[in-house]
């Protein structure tokens, strides 16, 4: 293919042979909570407690030493530093495993896990204890403000503007790991399509819930299928 900007979208089974759960899965986070219980800014004003509890667990589970970035994402890593033109990572994941492997353009549309917002002064601070509906702001120093800098359903996805600028000036599109079940992320693959230039590629464990939306798709574990992907681009083999 000719060289031109991509844009990576992951999901959370990306992140699953880290040893972090996925969402929608037999054995997903959603099979155990209810996304009314925890994942809505209703029920943290209702119990923001609870909400604390069931990110603070996660996060405590993302800082095991058993946790670490998988192949998927040091292919990700070297496509970026390979690659020829811009390379950018959307993510809905909420960990920070494409950093760690060496990602440098990340965008977190769903917040992230070891960050707290202050709901006050507005302050994004790196957090990676628990926090607690006590919790001072160090920014504003006001107390009981603070929640996980993460988006919840209802409320706007992150850095929308520049995500729609990359898919808008972009030659390849790839959808790694997600079911294609939230949107605004689910609707991407569509708009990039509907400009007619871009190639869209999902790569999954089996067919999303937009699976024929895309020009191409491999199935199977991420931890094999992108880097196998990933060295057919940085060989000139690529779609
Ligand atoms: C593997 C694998 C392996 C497994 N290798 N693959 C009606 C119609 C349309 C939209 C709406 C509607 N009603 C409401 C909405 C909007 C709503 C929405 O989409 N709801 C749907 C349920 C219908 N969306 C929102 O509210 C969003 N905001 C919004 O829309 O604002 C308005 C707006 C509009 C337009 C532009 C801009 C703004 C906010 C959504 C917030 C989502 N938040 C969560 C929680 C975040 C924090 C946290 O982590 O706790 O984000 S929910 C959860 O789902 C999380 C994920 O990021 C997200 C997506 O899940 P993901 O990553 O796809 O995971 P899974 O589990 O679903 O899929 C995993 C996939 O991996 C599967 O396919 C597996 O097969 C695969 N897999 N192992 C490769 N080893």
């Amino acid at each position: 293919m000719t060289v031109s900007p991509i844009v990576v979208l992951t999901g959370a089974g990306i992140s699953r042979e880290s040893g972090l759960h996925t969402f929608r899965d037999a054995d997903g986070i959603w099979a155990t909570v209810r996304i009314e219980d925890v994942a809505t800014p209703e029920a943290f004003r209702r119990d923001p407690r609870r909400v604390h509890a069931f990110y603070n667990e996660r996060r405590r589970g993302l800082q095991a030493p058993t946790v670490a970035p998988n192949p998927a994402h040091r292919a990700l890593a070297r496509l970026e530093a390979e690659w020829p033109a811009e390379v950018l990572v959307v993510t809905q994941n909420i960990d920070d495993l494409h950093e760690r492997a060496g990602s440098r353009r990340v965008v977190h549309m769903h917040g992230e896990l070891l960050k707290a917002f202050c709901g006050r002064c507005a302050a994004v601070m790196e957090w990676r204890g628990d926090l607690g509906v006590d919790a001072a702001c160090p920014a504003c120093d006001h107390a009981g403000a603070l929640r996980p800098h993460v988006v919840w359903f209802g409320e706007m996805p992150l850095e929308m503007d520049r995500i729609y600028r990359a898919l808008d000036g972009c030659g390849l599109f790839v959808s790694i790991g997600t079911s294609g079940a939230v949107y605004p992320a689910a609707g991407f693959v569509a708009h990039v399509r509907g400009r007619g230039v871009a190639k869209a590629v999902e790569l999954n464990l089996e067919p999303s819930d937009g699976a024929d939306r895309f020009h191409e798709a491999r199935y199977g574990p991420a931890s094999r299928v992108v880097p196998r992907f990933v060295d057919e681009l940085l060989a000139g083999r690529g779609p």
